[in-house]
């Protein structure tokens, strides 16, 4: 075992006199030769297994591809770890590396002087099933780094990751978009063997290469020099060598194809006439058929949506996802999940993105996830915080604790539990925000005036709520009952996202400017912003909305999957053909807007909007302010110097209107968006943050981005009722239907939405001259040809 943390490197494994020369594989790794060619040649199609590939010439060869033009995987994850290798040490917090399939190490190097520098290594275990390159590499890294036990480990990460020291500490580096080698099941359970053995806070680093244009993947899986071929061809080398086959080479053509539908390349050897192979030391003689195929390999490409949803499934969240300049290549850090996946654990000093495997479910663990969730915001805040009010508009943090918890009682408990007390009658006056079927409540503009009842109270009314919850839900609820808990699981996420957005309003009238997270984003210096594409449209009859969550009886019935009852019911629009922006307006978009009069042109503004910049004398958008060196904007990780490639954020819808007159365009339509929506990628999985982020790359030209998980895009649509629209029955149709006039509609989903509670159809509203929500704008325009 390699968990000895000697100085000097340490070698293990399937070492035997002459390892490493062809033909001279040690007996455990030659049985495995044995069985995979004894299974992969009787099977049909015939197939190896892909680590065989690297034995005798192969580390050699395919150390030539990762130097071929065409090949831009090797160049593409090299240059995500020379970018962040620092943030990847720092959001770790490991100080033991171990990599698999390591080959050379050469790309580690960059990652392993990051942990060097800031003398953070304790161990490096490099692990491969083939020798040669891994006994140079750590020989080579025992001595660059001296402080650190290094060691090398031959072994199939298959088969054997018993080499693997235990934790804590740990960073699983899988690089090289080597997991795309593997078939999906093998994938998956790979990934699941990694969660098993990683402890909780642990972390993987994932290389995965992109799925994109097929001719760039043919060209570098089929390269023009024919490295490739000859490193395909190379197995049959080692079959020759170790088993004394007799494979004549040049009777083999290699292949290799890119299959759209799997999204995979395959490569293979064809074979060149009918022949037979002889394979004596296996007693085995091999036809192949003229044109038969022998597959060596696959290299599939993943989405990054796919890659967050396999880690998922597996136990990981994901901490991070870094593209390379061309978005040809992601490398994720994703950390060791505990048993439940919260939205609030982030906020305990830790990296702002947890992701929820989707939407909360009236479950007993999906209500507690979502409860524990609510309470991990609250927690950095002092009982102070927590009490005032910045505006009307605003809620004190402890009144959303107060009030998420009242809406269980007063909706699910009072009405379907015969005997039960409220804790205490007064609380259903003060927590009640506006429901007029519940009584009177005590007035919003005046929420911050109590002091009591303070945190602790408030707490233990969650408790006491939470108590009486448990029971509920462990009778097995009555269908009505569990969707009435669906609502108010969806209903407390709204007001989890309310609290970071109200908090922020109060902590940014701070002269102070505190921060309420203690985490300090390693923010990267500004990239050159993506130019902006426009998405054509054709126009058409398109149907949006949702289906209504209700039944053939029409109860409240969110089976078919949660929405509000302001997204449906599914309905035709018609739409001209229009264009929308592939990204969102930057703050540095912003500032040549006001660089170029913005603020001061009453012909860019509507009447109200101008009125309100005068009455209120807004000159930018809410959080800017003018530093020392220039503009700052105030985020929750505290005031910070404006980075002119990332989304704008904080504006009215006046002020997106104005900004989208003087660009020459105009706001999309929710209709519009919408119909562009459904067609990208679904929202389920967007890691979560404290601020909007920069625009990332796309696969492909003109590929709407920063649909979700950044700013609410604010819509041209008056917030309306749907054709046909039909508010939830009961106290809780007041929930949406009350409020269609006077605001407009934002969608998408922001930087601070808890994962899972995105979608295409949600429809988010408020007054137009809102600005302390996360908003932001994209723009669209008429399609003209
Ligand atoms: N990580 C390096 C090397 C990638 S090449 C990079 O990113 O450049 C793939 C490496 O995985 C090879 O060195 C190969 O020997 C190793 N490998 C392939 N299958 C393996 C298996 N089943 N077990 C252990 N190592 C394997
Ligand atoms: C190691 N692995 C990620 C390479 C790839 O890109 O799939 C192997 C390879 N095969 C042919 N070229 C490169």
């Amino acid at each position: 075992m390699t968990n000895t943390h000697t100085r000097g490197p340490e070698f293990e494994g399937a070492k035997a006199a002459g390892a490493g020369q062809t033909g001279a594989l040690q007996s455990d790794v030659l049985a495995a030769l044995v069985r995979d060619v004894r299974e992969g040649l009787s099977s049909l199609p015939k197939s190896l297994p892909s680590r065989w590939l690297y034995e005798g010439a192969g580390s050699e060869l395919f150390e030539l591809i990762t130097q071929l033009d065409e090949y831009y995987p090797t160049r593409a994850e090299r240059a995500i770890l020379a970018e962040h290798a620092t943030e990847i040490v720092l959001m770790s917090g490991a100080n033991r590396v171990i990599e698999l399939g390591s080959g050379t190490s050469e790309k580690m190097k960059l990652l392993l002087d990051a942990f060097n520098k800031v003398d953070r290594l304790d161990a490096f275990v490099a692990l491969d099933a083939t020798e040669q390159a891994l006994r140079s590499a750590i020989e080579e890294l025992a001595e660059r780094y001296p402080r650190t036990a290094v060691s090398g480990v031959t072994a199939d990460f298959n088969a054997d990751l018993s080499c693997v020291p235990p934790g804590p500490g740990r960073l699983l580096a899988f690089l090289g978009g080597t997991i795309g080698n593997l078939e999906p099941t093998e994938q998956s359970r790979l990934l699941t063997r990694f969660a098993d053995l990683l402890d909780e806070g642990e972390h993987l680093l994932l290389g995965t290469d992109l799925v994109k244009d097929p001719g760039r993947l043919l060209a570098a899986y089929d390269d023009s020099q024919g490295v490739t071929a000859a490193f395909e061809k190379n197995v049959l080398d080692v079959v020759n060598a170790n088993l004394g086959a007799d494979f004549d080479l040049d009777r083999f053509e290699y292949v290799a194809r890119w299959d759209a539908q799997a999204e995979v390349v395959e490569m293979g050897l064809r074979s060149l006439g009918s022949q037979d192979v002889a394979i004596p030391s296996l007693g085995l003689s091999v036809h192949f058929n003229d044109g038969e195929e022998l597959r060596t390999e696959i290299s599939a490409k993943f989405h990054l949506a796919g890659v967050t949803r396999e880690l998922s499934l597996a136990g990981f969240v994901v901490v991070e996802q870094w593209l390379d300049a061309d978005g040809d290549f992601a490398l994720t850090l994703a950390r060791r999940a505990g048993g439940r996946a919260t939205v609030g654990r982030y906020l305990e000093g830790e990296r702002p993105v947890e992701q929820s495997r989707g939407a909360p479910t009236a479950s007993l663990q999906g209500y507690h996830e979502v409860r524990d969730a609510t309470e991990a915001l609250a927690r950095c805040l002092s009982a102070e915080d927590q009490t005032i009010q910045s505006m009307p508009d605003v809620s004190p943090t402890k009144w959303h604790l107060g009030h998420t918890t009242w809406f269980f009682e007063q909706f699910a408990l009072i009405p379907r539990w015969s005997g039960y007390q409220p804790m205490n009658d007064g609380y259903l006056y003060l927590f009640n925000s506006y429901y007029e079927g519940a009584g009177l409540r005590h007035a919003r503009a005046e929420r911050g005036l109590l002091s009591r009842p303070g945190v602790v109270e408030i707490k233990s009314y969650r408790q006491t709520v939470d108590e009486a919850m448990e029971k509920l839900l462990l009778a097995g609820p009555p269908q009505e009952v569990s969707a009435l808990v669906e609502l108010g699981l969806h209903h407390e996420q709204q007001h989890q996202e309310l609290i970071l957005m109200d908090i922020k309003h109060a902590l940014g009238v701070n002269p102070l400017a505190p921060s309420y997270s203690q985490e300090r984003s390693v923010a990267p210096s500004a990239r050159s912003v993506f130019p902006l594409e426009w998405v054509g449209h054709p126009g058409g009859l398109v149907e949006i909305g949702a289906e209504r969550p209700t039944n053939s009886m029409g109860s409240m019935d969110f089976t078919s999957g949660f929405v509000f009852d302001n997204e449906a019911p599914r309905h035709q629009v018609w739409l001209e053909p229009f264009s929308i922006a592939d990204r969102l307006v930057t703050t540095g978009e912003w500032l040549e807007f006001m660089e170029d009069g913005g603020y001061e042109r009453a012909s860019l503004w509507l009447a109200d909007g101008w009125a309100l910049n005068q009455a209120e004398s807004r000159e930018a958008p809410l959080y800017w302010s003018r530093g020392r060196e220039g503009w700052e904007v105030f985020t929750l990780s505290g005031r910070q110097p404006l980075r002119p490639d990332e989304p704008v954020a904080h504006v009215s819808y006046y002020e997106a209107d104005a900004f989208a007159r003087w660009a020459g365009a105009r706001l999309p339509t929710e209709a519009e968006w919408e119909a562009v929506a459904a067609l990208a990628q679904p929202p389920e999985f967007m890691p979560v943050a404290l601020h909007p982020r920069p625009a990332k790359p796309t696969r492909f030209k003109s590929e709407p981005r920063q649909l979700y998980g950044e700013v609410w895009q604010w819509t041209s649509s008056s917030y309306l009722p749907y054709p046909r629209f039909e508010p939830l029955r009961g106290m809780v149709g007041e929930y949406n239907g009350k409020f269609m006039v006077g605001q407009h509609v934002l969608r998408g989903s922001s930087a601070i939405t808890p994962p899972g509670h995105a979608r295409a159809t949600y429809r988010n509203f408020f007054p137009p001259g809102a600005r302390w929500p996360f908003t932001g704008v994209r723009l669209a325009k008429d399609f003209c040809i």
